[in-house]
């Protein structure tokens, strides 16, 4: 596929916003040799526990029927409980994700700002920030087929550079191979974007689109995150979760960050929920 073509007019700042936020986190020189080479970098503690219990009690919230009003569309279930094909005790059990929780409720709006997350943001992508396409994606006990084969998240998205575009995916339960984490594929951001097609069985994620050729492949790595823990990585990069065969819960927030220098390929999409998060905005950009 070949890569989308930018506008390269000049970018005109507006100059009525927020000036530069100094960061009080900083990734280290080594963590961002590390993004910049093998295109992610893990974080440890970029959310509290404090903060992560505020989150699993505004979901178990949700899951159990008490929604903002007008934000039915947010819950995304599993296909399968969906359908009425299988059933479940729990309903946070019969969940994939809430889609733009941050639409709805005032504590998910505010995740994207939450300042280690921002801060770790900064050191990569530049003062100016936007944030975009928030979930809060569960794996519950036992679905061992919830599998999300490997992509690239750049492949959606119709703005760029892309190389100012990353997502940031934090664990709020403890992830590891057997409850569905993260697999990346170490320095796939520098292909480019690859070739994705629907995948056979995608029943359970639906809508989703996938690579080939890269399950079990000798350079994956299995990310394993303790909750708070964060990985930060370039929307080139192809990565994937697995199924959940334990019997503990795999939740994790995430939220795409675009510097606010990107541009639209053509006319802005609002479905992304693009919000400035700090820094400047920049006229007939994102
Ligand atoms: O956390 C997951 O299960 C999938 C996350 C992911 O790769 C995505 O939403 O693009």
């Amino acid at each position: 596929m070949k890569p989308p073509a930018y506008e390269t007019k000049r970018i005109i700042v507006v100059p009525t916003l927020p000036t530069t936020q100094e960061a009080a986190f900083q990734l280290s020189k080594e963590e961002l040799r590390h993004y910049n080479d093998e295109g992610y970098v893990v974080v440890r503690d970029v959310v509290t526990q404090k903060h992560i219990d505020q989150i699993k009690a505004r979901a178990r919230q949700f899951a159990l029927g008490d929604l903002p009003e007008g934000s039915e569309a947010m819950v995304v279930r599993d296909v399968r409980v969906a359908r009425g094909m299988i059933q479940v005790d729990d309903p946070e059990e019969g969940l994939w994700k809430f889609m733009f929780p941050d639409r709805y409720d005032e504590l998910f709006r505010k995740y994207a700002s939450t300042p280690k997350l921002l801060d770790a943001a900064q050191s990569l992508l530049g003062p100016d920030l936007v944030a975009f396409l928030t979930m809060m994606i569960y794996k519950p006990p036992g679905v061992v087929e919830a599998v999300h084969n490997y992509h690239q998240d750049a492949y959606y998205f119709p703005f760029g550079p892309h190389d100012l575009v990353m997502g940031t995916w934090v664990a709020l339960d403890k992830v590891d191979a057997e409850n569905g984490t993260l697999r990346v594929i170490p320095r796939s951001h520098k292909l480019g974007l690859v070739k994705h097609v629907t995948p056979e069985g995608s029943e359970i994620n639906a809508g989703v689109f996938a690579v080939e050729g890269y399950d079990e492949s000798p350079e994956e790595v299995v990310v394993e995150l303790e909750p708070g823990d964060g990985v930060f990585f370039h929307s080139h990069l192809l990565h994937k979760t697995g199924g959940n065969s334990t019997q503990r819960h795999r939740r994790v927030m995430t939220v795409h960050m675009a510097s606010a220098r990107c541009k639209w390929i053509n006319q802005p999409i609002h479905y992304f929920n693009m919000r400035h998060v700090r820094g400047q905005t920049y006229a007939g950009c994102v």
